[in-house]
C-alpha cells in the first residue's frame, strides 16, 4: 500500500516535470499546474487516498507528496520564467525597425495648375465678402437659359452649340445656373462667386474644349453701380495679374444690361480676359427680387483661358493630358 503510494507520487512528478519541460506556452502550462497541483488535481487525488493510511506511514508519505509538490512548483515556476522570457524575446524581434531598408517611392504630387487659376480667384473674392456657390452640372432648360432671360432663338441654344440630354436636360454651358439657384434661396444683400466645369458643342482645338472651366460672381445688393462692378473687377485682375491697364468695351449678354468685356494688357497687346454687366431686371424678377429696389453685377471668366495666359501654355489641351512632364513644371 505505502509502497504502491510512494512508487505512484514518484511516477506523478517524474511525468509532471517532462510535461513542464515540454510546455510551449503559458497557457499550456498554466493547465498542467491546474491539472497536477490544482485543487481538483492529480496530486490531491493521491492525497486523498491517505486517509486509510497507519499513523506511521502518514508522515513518510506525507514529506514524500510535500517534496513532489515542491518539486512540481519549482518546475512550474522555471518553465513559466522561460516562456515569458521567450514570448518577450519574440516581440522584441516582430517590433524590430530595419532602418537600413529602402522606403516606398512616393511622388511629389502637387496643385493642377487649373486648380491653382480656381484656389486664386476664389481667395480673392472671398478676400472681399463673396461666399462660394457649386450646383449641378447637368440643369434644365429653366436654369441654364430661361431664368437667364435668353430667348428661345438665341444661337446658344442651339443643338449646334449646347449638349442636350434624352430627357430634354442639358450640361451647363456657364455656372450662371448656380446663381440662380442661389438667388431663389437666398435674399439680398448677396455676394456669391460659382466655381465649375461647364460645356459647349465647340469642335476641340488649341483655344477651344467641349469642356471648361468657369468662375463666375454675382452681388445683389440696393444701390450697386457699374461703378461698384468697374472697381470689383478692377481689385480682382490686378491681384491675379498685377497692376496691368484695363480697359472695359461694351458687348451683349442676353441676362445683362448693360454689358461689357474687360481688356487687360499684357505683354503690350489687348487681351480679352472677363464679360460682365448690370444683372437684367427680368433675370431678378425671375427670382422673385423686385428690380427697383435691387439692382447688381455679374462677371464671369474662363479658367483655362487665365491659365493659358499665366503660365504660357499654348494648347488648351495640355490642361487635360495628365502628362507629369507638363504638370511637375507648375
Ligand atoms: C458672365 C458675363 C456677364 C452672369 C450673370 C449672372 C446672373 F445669374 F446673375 F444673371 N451670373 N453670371 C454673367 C454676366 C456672366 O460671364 C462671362
Amino acid at each position: 500500500m505505502t509502497n504502491n503510494l510512494e512508487a505512484q507520487l514518484l511516477a506523478l512528478q517524474q511525468e509532471g516535470e517532462k510535461a513542464i519541460a515540454a510546455a510551449e506556452t503559458l497557457e499550456r502550462l498554466e493547465e498542467l499546474r491546474v491539472s497536477y497541483l490544482g485543487k481538483k488535481g492529480q496530486l490531491g487525488a493521491l492525497l486523498r487516498s491517505m486517509g486509510q493510511m497507519s499513523a506511521e506511514e502518514r508522515p513518510k508519505i506525507g514529506a514524500i507528496a510535500n517534496t513532489v509538490k515542491e518539486s512540481l512548483q519549482t518546475s512550474l515556476d522555471q518553465q513559466r520564467t522561460t516562456l515569458e522570457a521567450a514570448k518577450i524575446r519574440s516581440q522584441l524581434e516582430a517590433e524590430t525597425l530595419d532602418v537600413t531598408m529602402p522606403g516606398f517611392y512616393r511622388p511629389q504630387g502637387r496643385i493642377h495648375p487649373l486648380n491653382g487659376i480656381i484656389d486664386r480667384a476664389l481667395d480673392i473674392f472671398v478676400g472681399m465678402g463673396y461666399t462660394v456657390a457649386e450646383g449641378p452640372e447637368m440643369e434644365t432648360d429653366y436654369y441654364n437659359f430661361e431664368a437667364l432671360n435668353t430667348p428661345p432663338d438665341h444661337p446658344a441654344r442651339d443643338m449646334q452649340d449646347t449638349f442636350y440630354l434624352p430627357d430634354g436636360n442639358l450640361l451647363r454651358t456657364h455656372t450662371s445656373s448656380v446663381q440662380i439657384r442661389y438667388m431663389e434661396k437666398e435674399e439680398p444683400p448677396i455676394r456669391v462667386v460659382a466655381p465649375g466645369r461647364v460645356y459647349r458643342r465647340d469642335n476641340v482645338d488649341a483655344t477651344h474644349s467641349a469642356v471648361f472651366h468657369q468662375i463666375e460672381l454675382l452681388a445683389i445688393d440696393r444701390g450697386l453701380t457699374f461703378t461698384d462692378l468697374k472697381g470689383t473687377i478692377k481689385v480682382f485682375l490686378q491681384e491675379m495679374f498685377g497692376e496691368l491697364p484695363i480697359r472695359f468695351r461694351a458687348s451683349y449678354f442676353p441676362f445683362t444690361e448693360p454689358s461689357a468685356e474687360v481688356d487687360l494688357q499684357w505683354n503690350g497687346r489687348w487681351l480679352e480676359v472677363m464679360g460682365c454687366g448690370m444683372v437684367d431686371p427680368n433675370v431678378l424678377k425671375a427670382v422673385g427680387y423686385d428690380p427697383e429696389t435691387y439692382t447688381g453685377f455679374a462677371a464671369g471668366f474662363g479658367v483655362e483661358r487665365f491659365a493659358m495666359v499665366l503660365h504660357q501654355i499654348d494648347d488648351i489641351r495640355r490642361l487635360y493630358a495628365s502628362d507629369l512632364r507638363f504638370l511637375q513644371q507648375f
